[in-house]
């Protein structure tokens, strides 16, 4: 059967652990890859699976219009890029950094003559490559160079557009995993809850990953309050309620044995919120914290 698949040049910079796993989707799905890494010993398997490597960052570049970078941080690529000629490049920045730092290294591609768009990978290196692990790419910045190489950056993961300023991307992959960390600390204290007693941590797994599941709600119901600004029709667990809830599980925490670190913070603002103003905000739920985390 004939392959009728559309094959693209492309050039990666980066052979860390992503960047490897990124660059065997490429070279399976057909497409002609040119790779560069600083230690080069780490594309020798790629060679020998069809890539061809290049000596020097300046040489990859060089050898294709669509050139992908994912290094350690902002830092490595200004130290790969330096000093190179960008002119009539697509510079797509898979390095994880900051919405601050994607905005200057936009401004920095363009002012050499290429077009920017920057991505925020979330996936590990082992989803890469598997549809079905459910990874993605937030991509932020120039939509013409997405919409122009769009099928070549759907190959490793699916690719997601979140608008032209270039910062939104690292800002929807930090904001995401923001949460991420939350669960994780929640998760942490609940099996620090049950350490000491004949409770096996497999069988509160399944309990944990039900409720959190079920929990996930309050994403939607928060989004609509902020939007809004009514914070309180339909409140059915009111802020009054949780603070006094959250007390307890401060109680079982201490009688535990176990430190509060993880969830006083949060029990804090909870009690600020409803401190400010008992009256106006007793009927609320929980989404007031958000305008007391803004500086
Ligand atoms: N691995 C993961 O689970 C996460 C998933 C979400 C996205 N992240 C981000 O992806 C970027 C690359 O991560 P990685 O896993 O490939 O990282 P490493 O395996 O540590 O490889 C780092 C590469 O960066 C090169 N490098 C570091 N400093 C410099 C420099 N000054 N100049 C040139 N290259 C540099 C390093 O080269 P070498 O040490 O092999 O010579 C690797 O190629 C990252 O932003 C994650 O946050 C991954």
């Amino acid at each position: 059967m004939t392959d009728t698949t559309p094959h693209h040049s492309l050039t990666l910079l980066g052979l860390g652990d992503m960047g490897t796993a990124l660059a065997r989707t490429w070279l399976a799905a057909g497409h002609s890859l040119t790779v560069w890494n600083r230690t080069a010993a780490k594309a020798g398997a790629l060679a020998s699976e069809g890539a061809s490597v290049a000596a020097t960052a300046a040489d990859a570049v060089a050898a294709s219009p669509l050139v992908v970078v994912c290094l350690l941080d902002d830092a490595s690529v200004g130290a790969a890029l330096d000093g190179i000629d960008l002119t009539g490049k697509d510079l797509v920045n898979l390095t994880t950094g900051t919405p601050g730092e994607a905005r200057a290294r936009a401004a920095w591609a363009e002012a050499r003559g290429a077009r920017y768009l920057d991505g925020g990978i979330m996936a590990t290196p082992t989803m890469i490559g598997v549809p079905e692990a459910g990874g993605y790419v937030f991509h932020s910045g120039s939509r013409a160079l997405f919409e122009a190489h769009r099928a070549v950056l759907e190959v490793p993961a699916g690719a997601r557009f979140v608008g032209e300023d270039p910062g939104h991307a690292a800002l929807h992959d930090v904001a995401l995993l923001s949460a991420m960390w939350g669960m994780f600390a929640g998760i942490s204290h609940a099996y620090a809850l049950i350490a000491d007693e004949d409770i096996a941590p497999k069988d509160l797994a399944p309990l944990l990953s039900e409720w959190l599941g079920a929990m996930g709600f309050f994403a939607g119901n928060a989004a609509e309050r902020l939007t809004s600004g009514d914070f309180t029709s339909g409140v059915v667990s009111s802020l009054a309620m949780q603070v006094v809830g959250s007390g307890t599980m401060l109680r079982t925490t201490e009688e535990q044995g176990v430190s509060t670190e993880l969830v006083s913070p949060y029990v804090d603002l909870l009690r600020r919120r409803l401190a400010a103003d008992p009256a106006a905000h007793g009927g609320e739920d929980t989404t007031g914290a958000v305008l007391l985390l803004k500086r």
